[in-house]
């Protein structure tokens, strides 16, 4: 009999289910739910209800769903689901889910002969859920900060400044604006913690490194921080469940999935995280070194830390690391969405779009973009649009390589308070497959790149946290090194090389890509004299 072991990735646009082995490295199964597709009936795109440009939810009632569709899928196909000895998962960030008193009594009831979708729908005391892609709460995000003592104590405190899409200002624009409905709330869980109560039957706690990502947690102690909390909202502790490490067999699965789906009884549920601890893993970040950029919904850059570092300017965040470690971290709104509506409204393909990248030349002829088409993160931008310098929305070579390089010169630019100068670029993610976009993210950080031979690091990373987990709970020794090696480092497809004639060339990128930024955020000097100045030292 085989030992099999289960991560599940939620992430904005569906499900995933990774099931791994023991002892080979073969992924014994895979399958991914797209939210759009399965579930029209949430009336999504691309996974997500945009209420208005800033306020961006998603309904929790389709996670649930998506999570039944799925045994059932690895029901009908063969899978040996009572062969499972254990399940963690991953979840997109930051995104709460508001519980009233039914939700745990529910759990604890649930009938295995009706739909868990059926048992769980007036479970919510907000049916839909704000989730990282919300971008409407900058004046709880000063009020919080305000109150603890401005920018540099709430990093201090927490691991971040304030951001928009952390849980925190979230759950205070939710007491603000719906008193009554907060009230009523008895628990508010993360998408990961959330899902993990569902398997676990009862209300499961929040892993360290998801609970960073909430401007609750107090980053030192890996406690909730009183201080936070009384910023935040009143008797809020109590609606919180309790914080853990990630490795955490937090009990054994509800009988409502051994009678329904064939579980065995002993299923142990590992602590679920956010989708980049989970990828962290899954690209085997347990040392310092090597960085990973996730080109997904988000565009993350991302490092493990040993040590507790801060970006005291306040645009990285620091998690828990499912090691017991941190990570820092940088996130970017217009990722995929981005590089998707660029590709669009010129009217092409992938293929088409990668021919072009690959026939421009590195530096554009001097064209910039800030590929703002969503509100950012890094650096904050709320009032989103595209600005070209050099070209136009029409000129199919200037935009395509544009938006790629301008994302990622964004990410060389920001990511220097990380400094753990990388030897070594893990990438993962959609848009990984794309060779040029890779070739491009080599050039600028002068880093030779690695990729695996699978997309969806978040959910390896969460079915090695539920091996890691299992094996220790045996009593069996196991390192994450050995877990790395075997499952991770054996995956490597792919090794790119930066060339090294573009070196100066993406060094003086860098600064004439700062100056634009300057400009348009900051009010700075007009950058046009240094961009025709690049352009006649590269393309003169
Ligand atoms: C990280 C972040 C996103 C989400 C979506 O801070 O907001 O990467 O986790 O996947």
């Amino acid at each position: 009999m085989k030992e099999l072991f289960l991560g599940l990735d939620c992430s904005t646009q569906g499900l995933t289910a990774i099931i791994i082995g023991k002892s080979t490295n073969e992924i014994e199964f895979f399958h991914k739910l797209d939210f759009d597709t399965i579930f029209p009936q949430y009336n999504t795109k691309n996974g997500v209800l945009l209420l208005d440009e800033k306020t961006v939810h998603s309904p929790p009632l389709m996670w649930v769903e998506a999570l039944e569709a799925i045994f059932d899928y690895m029901l009908n196909n063969g899978v040996k689901i009572e062969n499972i000895r254990a399940i963690s998962g991953s979840a997109q960030q930051h995104g709460q889910v508001y519980l009233n008193n039914t939700f745990e009594k529910k759990l604890r009831n649930l009938d295995a002969m009706l739909s868990l979708t059926s048992q769980l729908e007036h479970v919510f005391s907000r049916e839909t859920s704000p989730i990282w892609m919300d971008s409407s709460t900058s004046i709880q995000c000063e009020e919080i900060r305000q109150a603890l003592g401005g920018k540099e104590a709430t990093i201090k405190i927490t691991g971040s400044n304030t951001f928009e899409r952390f849980s925190g200002p979230q759950i205070k624009k939710f007491y603000q604006e719906n008193p009554k409905k907060y009230s009523q709330t008895t628990k508010i869980h993360l998408v990961s913690s959330f899902l993990a109560s569902i398997l676990l039957g009862e209300n499961a706690p929040i892993d360290y490194g998801d609970g960073a990502g909430m401007n609750l947690m107090n980053i030192q102690k890996k406690q909730w921080d009183q201080r936070a909390i009384n910023a935040t909202a009143p008797d809020l502790k109590i609606k919180l469940p309790r914080l853990c490490a990630s490795h955490e067999i937090i009990g054994k699965i509800s009988p409502y999935f051994v009678k329904r789906f064939g579980f065995n009884p002993d299923t142990c549920i590992v602590a679920w995280s956010g989708d980049n601890p989970n990828s962290l893993i899954g690209v085997g970040l347990i040392e310092k070194g090597k960085i990973a950029i996730s080109l997904g919904t988000s565009d993350t850059y991302f490092s493990y830390l040993k040590e507790l570092t801060l970006d005291l300017r306040g645009e990285g965040h620091v998690f828990g690391a499912p090691t017991g470690d941190y990570m820092s971290l940088i996130c970017y709104k217009n990722g995929s969405l981005t590089r998707e509506h660029v590709k669009n409204s010129l009217g092409l393909d992938w293929q088409e779009f990668s021919r072009i990248l690959n026939n421009t030349p590195p530096g554009n002829y001097g064209r910039i973009m800030l590929p703002y088409y969503l509100p950012e993160i890094v650096p904050l931008v709320l009032n989103p649009q595209i600005k070209r310098f050099g070209f136009d929305e029409f000129n199919k070579e200037g935009n395509v390589r544009a938006v790629i390089e301008g994302q990622i010169l964004s990410m060389k630019l920001h990511s220097d308070w990380i400094n753990e100068a990388p030897e070594e670029i893990m990438v993962t993610g959609g848009a990984s497959v794309n060779d040029e976009i890779l070739q491009t993210i080599t050039d600028i950080f002068r880093v030779p790149l690695k990729k695996l031979d699978i997309t969806n690091t978040a959910a390896l990373g969460a079915a090695l946290r539920s091996l890691y987990s299992y094996t220790r709970h045996i009593n069996e020794k196991i390192s994450w090194q050995e877990l790395i090696n075997a499952h991770v480092n054996s995956r490597i497809v792919k090794k790119i090389t930066p060339r090294l004639q573009y070196k100066q060339l993406y060094n003086d990128m860098v600064k004439l890509y700062k100056k634009h930024e300057d400009y348009y955020l900051k009010r700075g000097p007009n950058p046009e004299p240094f961009r025709q100045e690049f352009i006649r030292k590269y393309f003169g």
